[in-house]
């Protein structure tokens, strides 16, 4: 992308040239994941959080058809108070560029945004993934973490999805999925799916020893890490279970399709639980931007030793 097109803020800028730690945040969840004002205070918090972990936050998004690596405060308050934002996947570029629109970019929108400035870590909430319910439904977020090389933190695939066939679909496309501390898949709102990962590692230095080594081997996938979403906030697989179906339930009878069911299937969820799953769902997002600080640090550190 030329730089009329791609803007780098002053601060990711100055922390890329100082050598500073990078985590890219996305902006589907303020834009489409959460209600205002939760979203704009989710924003700040993240980057805060990124912050204090010694990390650069870059929060990503569409401001009039530029893309943005890194917003100040106005240009957060803009996108999260947006009235028809678009939600920008790698497909959607094309078009919210040439609109010249704002738009969220989600899970596989902001990795092709960080291939494009040579950001290495990034994390959200939950990933998307193969829906439940046919007609066929298949999240680019996959597509992305089988094609871009980094390391993405997230709670799990969201649980609205069939987890089991988003785990055999990463299988298929040579995404490792790496448990922080636990052997369980992580269900988003839950800490268990009672689904196996790839590989359980606890501490963020030996999470980049293995997508070194992973790249190492020349493929070109991304480490896909899966955070248990805080013990206090998490929801039970069983409690959650009845509502997940009953808002799957409703999407299919209103014929709700494409890019809206994601959104749809939050909010209908968010009512269903009386606010349970938004505060699970803001506690795991702030949770994994601290891991993802962590990491970030233990892969800079890596790097410089090699250079040194
Ligand atoms: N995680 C959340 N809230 C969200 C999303 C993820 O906690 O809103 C977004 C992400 O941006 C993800 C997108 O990439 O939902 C997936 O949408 P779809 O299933 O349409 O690909
Ligand atoms: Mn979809």
């Amino acid at each position: 992308m030329d730089n009329k097109s791609l803007i780098i803020s002053t601060e990711v800028k100055e922390g890329m040239n100082m050598g500073k730690a990078i985590v890219a945040l996305e902006s589907t969840v303020l834009t489409h994941g959460l209600p205002r004002p939760q979203n704009l205070q989710l924003a700040r918090d993240m980057e805060r959080a990124v912050r204090e972990g010694g990390a650069t936050p870059a929060t990503i998004g569409f401001l009039d058809g530029r893309l943005h690596i890194g917003l100040s405060e106005t240009q957060l308050e803009r996108l999260a108070n947006e009235d028809d934002p678009y939600k920008v996947g790698p497909r959607d570029f094309a078009r919210v560029m040439t609109n010249k629109a704002c738009g969220g970019t989600t899970v596989a929108g902001t990795m092709l945004a960080c291939k494009q400035a040579n950001i290495k870590v990034f994390a959200t909430g939950g990933i998307g993934g193969v829906h439940r319910e046919s007609p066929f439904d298949i999240s680019a977020d996959l597509q992305a973490l089988a094609n871009i090389p980094m390391i993405v933190v997230c709670a799990g695939a969201k649980a609205i999805l069939d987890l089991p066939a988003t785990l055999e679909y990463l299988e298929t496309m040579s995404v490792p999925v790496v448990g922080y501390g636990t052997d369980d898949f992580p269900a988003f709102y839950s800490r268990e799916s009672g689904l196996e990962v790839t590989e359980n590692i606890d501490n963020p230095k030996g999470i980049v020893a293995f997508a070194k080594t992973h790249w190492a081997l020349g493929l070109p996938s991304a480490v896909l890490v899966a955070n248990p979403a805080p013990e206090a906030e998490a929801i039970s697989k069983s409690e959650m279970e009845p509502f997940i179906e009953q808002a799957n339930k409703e999407a299919h009878e209103q014929g709700i399709h494409g890019q809206a069911v994601t959104p749809f299937l939050l909010q209908r969820i968010n009512e269903l639980t009386g606010g349970k799953s938004m505060r699970a769902n803001l506690a795991l997002l702030l949770n994994n931007a601290r891991l993802a600080a962590q990491i970030a640090r233990a892969l800079n550190e890596n790097e410089h030793r090699k250079v040194a």
